[in-house]
């Protein structure tokens, strides 16, 4: 039997996100929304509220990569709109299922010049699966619903919908959406037969696989895949620690030797991007495997490409019938490559030098991470050295921004990541600059309870551009920050703690003093601005 809900705008949205397992809202006042707040408010709806839009949305998408269900922005119309905008189009490169709802001026005087009066539409299509106004009460629950299967439908993303402030603040009444029902998409069989065989078949293959294996609940099939077919496997975004480092098929540091003596490169959930050379790895052949045929490649011919659930592609790769190839020698000949890299690696950490390398102090971090902290990066080469040194050891606990790469992520995910592990070590890796797009929401999450951890890897400067511009030109301009400066006490004066750190040996003890503060502390690194992040491209 259907129930019938009745109440406000705002009751009637809130009875549909709680049907769909949303369990928060992250927001930033305005009056356009406020029966969202009376609905939460009336029902102890946790309502988390911030400096900036961009952070709303930023913990939303957080929520939404690291629980696997939809994350809800409420944002005030046309300026809390607008500044939402970076958010929804990180999460529509990542695919993450993040709900924003937006106040919107009345309808009844459309064009009369309401106060912060504008069509969204326009500006967040192009960054959204599906975005639409809903003009009265009694169809709220239904848009809601709508919106959030297209979110959660593989290829996930997020979504938007705005309320005329007449259609909010009045009362309906509907049918209460029974929740997620999805039918998971199958594959071509003969297709995903065929990706079997090419792996099976293959001498020297090699796995990569992305966050939609993590998003897609798929993690336990690519390790039965995997192991079945005795395939390496490398990863990326959310797939990060989908292996755990200790398994012997695992592998981060051999790529480059894995990638140009592969004749098979498997890629797994996540698209054929700059981050792998846009699928083209010279002789290898490519299998491409999507959640949703509208990820398939444009660019690039894939010996196969199924597309569907991954889940049961991956099963279906675990179980292949036929002959395999035996690949213990190409895992030994990668494994060699790994550990002579491991090795490098750990004296980069262990080095003692003055000013601080970045190195260093992910060296630090690794003695004092737990197998379950959530680590976030924000930056630039500081961030590229945190993707070289930290080695998650379990999915669903590493945030980059992903494709998009949009700094200022920082705060917001670091609430999201708070608000969904309270107990779990929270630690921002922040460069000085990105630390400039988010830091006063320190003060949002000092208010709230919700202590993390903030590293901020001190060069002075926008290091990921300085560089390559004065590579490029022989001189840079709008490339430098202040030095040394003390973003540790911005966090102090916003109610936090922190503290500086010049020297080397002082790393440990400053990180173990973070861990244990209990509000949010900003552990200010000053570190060596000569020290580039040695890439094979210098564009950014
Ligand atoms: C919103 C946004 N603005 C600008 C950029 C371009 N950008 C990429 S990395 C970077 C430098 C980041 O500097 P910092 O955070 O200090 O890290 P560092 O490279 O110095 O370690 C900039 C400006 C971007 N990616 N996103
Ligand atoms: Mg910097």
């Amino acid at each position: 039997m259907t129930e019938r809900i009745e109440g406000h705008g705002g009751e009637l949205a809130l009875a549909a996100l709680r049907a769909y397992g949303v369990r928060e809202m992250f927001t930033l006042s305005g009056g356009h929304v406020f029966p969202l707040y009376d609905a939460a408010h009336k029902t102890d709806f946790p309502i988390y509220d911030v400096r900036h839009e961009q952070s709303a949305v930023f913990a939303a998408e957080a929520v939404a990569k690291l629980q696997r269900r939809p994350g809800l922005a409420a944002l005030t119309a046309g300026p809390g709109v607008t500044n939402g905008i970076s958010g929804l189009t990180s999460a529509f490169f990542n695919a993450s299922p993040v709900l924003v709802l937006g106040g919107r001026a009345p309808q009844f005087r459309w064009g009369s010049g309401s106060l912060q009066e504008m069509d969204h539409l326009p500006l967040v299509a192009p960054v959204t699966k599906h975005a639409e106004t809903v003009f009265s009460a009694d169809d709220i629950p239904r848009a809601v619903a709508a919106a959030l299967t297209t979110a959660l439908t593989p290829h996930r993303g997020p979504v938007f919908l705005d309320f005329p402030l007449e259609a909010i603040f009045s009362v309906g009444d509907a049918e209460l959406p029974a929740g997620p029902q999805l039918s998971p998409l199958e594959a071509d069989p003969d297709e995903v037969a065929s990706a079997a065989r090419l792996i099976a078949g293959a001498a020297r293959p090699v796995i990569i696989a992305g966050s939609d294996v993590w998003t897609g609940d798929a993690v336990d099939e690519l390790r039965a895949a995997a192991e079945a077919l005795t395939v390496p496997v490398f990863t990326n975004g959310m797939g990060r620690g989908a292996l755990p480092p200790e398994h012997p098929l695992a592998f981060a540091k051999a790529r480059r030797v894995a990638l140009s003596n592969a004749d098979v490169v498997v890629v797994i959930g996540t698209p054929l991007d700059f981050r792998l050379s846009f699928g083209d790895f010279g002789e290898a052949q490519v299998v491409h495997i999507v959640d949703a045929p509208s990820q398939r490649a444009g660019h690039v011919q894939p010996a196969a490409a199924p597309a569907g659930d991954l889940r049961g592609i991956l099963t279906a790769l675990a179980d292949h019938p036929g002959d395999r190839v035996d690949h213990d020698d190409w895992v030994a000949q990668l494994r060699t490559a790994e550990d002579a890299a491991k090795a490098r690696d750990a004296e980069e950490m262990a080095a003692e030098t003055d000013p601080i390398r970045p190195a260093r102090i992910y060296g630090e971090l690794r003695k004092v991470l737990a197998r379950d902290a959530v680590t976030i990066g924000d930056g630039g080469d500081f961030v590229s050295y945190a993707g070289r040194y930290l080695e998650p050891a379990q999915p669903g606990t590493w945030l980059d921004p992903g494709p998009y790469g949009c700094l200022g992520t920082g705060m917001g995910y670091a609430m999201g990541a708070r608000v969904t592990h309270p107990d779990r070590q929270v630690c921002v890796l922040m460069g000085d600059g990105a630390a400039g797009f988010s830091l006063m929401d320190v003060e949002s999450l000092v208010r709230q309870k919700l202590p993390v951890v903030i590293v901020v890897g001190n060069n002075g400067i926008w290091g990921l551009e300085k560089h390559p511009m004065r590579a490029m030109y022989g001189y840079d301009v709008a490339a430098d920050l202040q030095p040394e400066l003390r973003y540790d006490r911005v966090v102090g004066a916003l109610g936090g703690a922190g503290e500086t750190v010049a020297k080397a040996t002082e790393l440990g003890p400053a990180l173990q003093r973070a861990f244990d503060a209990g509000v949010p502390y900003l552990v200010n690194v000053l570190t060596d601005p000569a020290d580039a992040y040695p890439r094979s491209s210098n564009l950014a």
